[in-house]
């Protein structure tokens, strides 16, 4: 008896590892050391309630969103918010720049704000390993 029960749990076991590696399997993959930055503005900088954030990207490239292209990529950009669940799609919690652009206008109250920008692929996901960038602050006035 025992042993059907941990034959059935050393099963039931490999069968989970099998489900995480094929989920991994999908996540398309990063180049090492690939990077994704926000060029402007800079950490601590005063903006006005609308400015120019410029992404920048080095080691991949850029294809906009449902263009399968290996080790490409397009901006996510995360206001106020906490970095999401980086195994999953990203959703409404980011601004998606599907076509491919690498810079945007924003508008937000005046405060303080932090912005970070997440690479996803083709299908909104955050590559294996995901690419993110450091999280600056601006102060809107
Ligand atoms: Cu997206």
């Amino acid at each position: 008896m025992n042993k059907i029960l941990s034959f059935g749990l050393l099963l039931t076991l490999s069968l989970a590892v099998q489900i995480v590696s094929a989920t991994e399997l999908k996540r398309s993959l990063s180049i090492e050391n690939a990077q994704v930055y926000i060029i402007t503005p800079k950490n601590g900088e005063t903006v006005p309630t609308t400015f120019k954030v410029v992404f920048g990207l080095s080691g991949m490239g850029i294809s906009p969103a449902g263009f399968n292209k290996k080790f490409t990529g397009h901006h996510h950009l995360l206001i106020d918010g906490k970095t999401p669940d980086l195994l999953k799609p990203l959703g409404g919690e980011v601004k998606h720049f599907g076509g491919g652009q690498t810079e945007a206008f924003v508008t937000l109250p005046k405060g303080k704000h932090t912005l970070s920008l997440i690479l996803g692929d083709y299908l909104h996901r955050p590559h294996n390993p995901a690419v993110v960038s450091e999280e600056i602050i601006v102060h809107v006035k």
